[in-house]
């Protein structure tokens, strides 16, 4: 076929610019292999991942043992719809809800419809369980949050850029300030109506905000006090990305509801879910959610798979290893730089703030200098770039990247 012939960076590119929506504005490079913490462009060159398709590839790209499950499940039985049972589905179900310590999971594809599944589990159980009149459920979400972005999601975006000229926005959700207790415990005591508090443990796209000690504790606290469903969305921070299996566990925080995606396959193929208790779970009855793919068997399979590789190869414990000696070697360089004012993160979840204004280029120069000294990562709001490599990165590849992002640095101080 002719589409498979090898085609230049640039063909690529102009053929994306041809016939595909411009609905992004990626680096100027084009991937086309993968393997662990290296990606290779059309053109043979190597580069390490630092950005892991947004913390989805943690398990390295291609990992051997979910190409597998994966290639032999996709040989054996892909897609049966929930209109008949299939033999892979309850066993990953049983798996993964007991993996993460709760009784059920309801699985889906991509991480915004887990987070569209949580809204309409946390209204319903809020009628249901809770007493809330219809219609009048509220949900309580934070400035600058990234949760996806559906028509919903966006509505209580604050991202001009994600929402404007979407509407009408869907309503009831209430807005506060991210690790802000008090602007919680406000929001709780005005709004009696209100079904859960749906926040990301570190605030992502946004920079890589990590909240303060103790704010996922009392955020915990607060909701149980008030009878509001904890909704931990760890789709970006979750599976060992922070260093522990969720972020929240480094707080001992357990969430109402858990809404997973990304490297919950590995990279390897949409899997997502939304993980509760029975008293939770079970208000949703059949024929009132569901999607085509949702828990299919090839998902099922790459799932488990990806799930074993996280255990099996310690890759928490990796991450937190390394991810504290990142910060510390870029703290060193940041002492006696002026382009970078700080470092910031959590296990291989980290960014670093360029000191120049919000629109300037600078960031995006710099992972344009990166990308030719064989590193790719991308800024995310303006001066920040954040930098999540693969977790199985060893010591030495990770002081490799370190080298390669401080000499880069120096040629852009002034
Ligand atoms: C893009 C951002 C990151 C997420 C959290 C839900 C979702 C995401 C915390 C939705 C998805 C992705 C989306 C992707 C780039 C990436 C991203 F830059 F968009 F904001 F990671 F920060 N909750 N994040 O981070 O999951 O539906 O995408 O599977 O849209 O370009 P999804």
């Amino acid at each position: 076929m002719a589409v498979l012939d090898q085609l230049t960076s640039q063909d690529a590119i102009a053929l994306e610019d041809k016939y595909g929506a411009h609905n992004y504005h990626p680096l100027p490079v084009v991937l086309s292999r993968g393997e662990g913490v290296h990606v290779w462009d059309a053109e043979g060159k190597k580069y390490y991942d630092f950005l892991s398709a947004y913390s989805a590839v943690n398990q390295g790209h291609c990992h051997p043992k979910i190409v597998g499950a994966m290639t032999q499940q996709a040989q054996t039985l892909t897609l049966t719809s929930r209109a008949f049972y299939n033999d892979m589905l309850g066993r990953y179900e049983k798996y993964a809800s007991e993996y993460f310590g709760f009784d059920k999971l309801l699985p889906m594809n991509t991480g915004a419809e887990a987070v569209e599944t949580a809204i309409k589990l946390a209204r319903k159980w809020a009628y249901e369980k809770k007493g809330v009149a219809e219609h009048e459920a509220k949900i309580i979400v934070c400035e600058n949050n990234f949760h996806g972005r559906t028509t919903t999601i966006i509505s209580f975006s604050n991202d001009q850029d994600a929402r404007k000229n979407f509407g009408p926005y869907t309503p009831g959700f209430v807005k506060i300030a991210y690790d802000d207790v008090n602007a919680l415990e406000q929001a709780l005591s005005e709004h009696d109506n209100v079904a859960g508090f749906l926040v990301e443990p570190i605030q992502g796209e946004a920079g890589v905000y990590v909240p303060s000690e103790g704010y996922l504790t009392k955020a915990k606290e607060l909701c149980e006090k008030h009878n509001v469903l904890f909704i931990a969305d760890e789709v970006q921070t979750g599976i060992a990305r922070t260093g522990k299996l969720l972020a929240v566990d480094h707080e001992n925080v357990k969430p109402d509801i858990l809404i997973l995606g990304k490297a919950l396959s590995g990279g390897a193929y949409p899997v997502s879910a939304v993980l509760a208790n029975d008293s939770i779970m079970n208000v949703i009855k059949p024929g009132q959610h569901g999607s085509t793919f949702g828990g299919n068997p090839v998902a099922a399979a790459v799932a488990m798979a990806a799930l074993d590789v996280v255990r099996d190869e310690k890759l928490a414990e990796n991450a937190d290893a390394l991810g504290a000696l990142f910060r510390s070697e870029m703290d060193a360089y940041i002492q006696n730089s002026n382009i970078v004012t700080l470092v910031r993160g959590k296990g291989l979840l980290n960014a670093i703030v360029i000191n120049d204004t919000e629109d300037s280029s600078t960031a995006w120069d710099i992972c344009m200098a990166l990308k030719e000294n064989g590193l790719l990562a991308k800024p995310t709001h303006g001066n920040i770039i954040r930098f999540a490599p693969p977790l199985v990165m060893n010591r030495e590849q990770l002081l490799d990247c370190v080298a390669i992002i401080t000499n880069t640095l120096k040629e852009f101080e002034r």
